[in-house]
């Protein structure tokens, strides 16, 4: 059978890859290149500038610790934003609670369109009614929108070409705005093992900005150094306080149990600087 090897660096001389049966797809978007695969490990593979965004095999470590920490330290998240996330993943746990509306702002309509067609697992909510899907850029919504919101997930990709401008400080003060009052906003931060300097900089001016300003765990198996990074930022809810609400069904890796483990930090990501 012929195959396609996909690899991901991760430094000049490690990395991941992935024998395809085949390319499903590859384009070049207004905004960056586009790829899919499929694999038999992993099913189908989304890569966006040569970096795995999304496996099917994996992405629910992800999308479930991305946006349950938040939905479940939050005690009503009524309307939910979300900045990225064009894949969906993020929105179809988002649905699995009682919300009023979940607004998902994606830069890229083609990364939209085409995991409606080839990740149907990840973007069934598309449909729901609760759901408002707009093409734009995230930095620039936030700017301009009057929205108030309870939760806020950033799910956006690396801190390099579209999504280097949700990495930094401007972006958190001006998100910090469209909190509600107790509103919570969850943010993927990389990789501990490659993006230490990155996140121990981002801490700081994290720590400026919310009262609350924690950085939690989750393996992700198919991204760099197999273990991701995610910031709880909020002013009033310190989310390791015990949870008061009931976990959603079906989930397949977060928990009470995990939630709380998540918090807490190996030694060398520890905050030296505890105010
Ligand atoms: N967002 C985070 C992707 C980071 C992956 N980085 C990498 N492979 N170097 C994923 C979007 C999924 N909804």
């Amino acid at each position: 059978m012929k195959t396609t090897e996909i690899r991901e660096f991760h430094t000049p001389t490690s990395g991941i890859f992935f024998r395809a049966k085949r390319r499903v797809l590859s384009e070049k978007t207004a905004f960056q290149k586009m790829e899919v695969y499929e694999t038999t490990s992993h099913g189908r593979v989304l890569l966006l500038d040569g970096l795995v965004q999304t496996t099917e095999k994996d992405e629910f470590f992800y999308h479930e610790m991305l946006v349950h920490p938040a939905m479940m330290a939050h005690p009503r998240p009524r309307d939910i934003l979300i900045i990225g996330g064009g894949d969906g993943g993020a929105l179809r746990e988002v649905l699995r609670y009682r919300i009023r509306s979940a607004v998902l702002v994606e830069i890229d309509a083609r990364v939209i369109e085409v995991c409606r067609r080839l990740f149907p697992g990840l973007t069934s909510s598309f449909g729901d009614e609760r759901v408002e899907i707009v093409v734009d850029d995230g930095n620039r919504f936030i700017r301009q929108t009057d929205r108030r919101f309870d939760v806020i997930l950033v799910d956006s990709s690396d801190p390099v070409g579209p999504s280097a401008v949700l990495h930094q400080r401007d972006f958190y003060a001006a998100l910090k705005k469209c909190l509600r009052p107790g509103g919570i906003i969850a943010a993927q931060a990389g990789a501990p093992l490659f993006h230490l300097e990155h996140l121990r900089k981002k801490r700081i001016f994290l720590k400026k900005l919310f009262s609350f300003a924690l950085y939690y765990l989750g393996p992700v198996p198919t991204y760099p150094g197999g273990l991701w990074c995610y910031a709880f930022l909020s002013d009033r809810v310190d989310p390791r306080k015990r949870l008061r609400k009931k976990v959603p069904k079906k989930l397949k890796y977060y928990n009470s149990d995990v939630h709380h483990g998540a918090f807490a930090l190996p030694e060398f990501m520890r905050d030296r600087r505890r105010r």
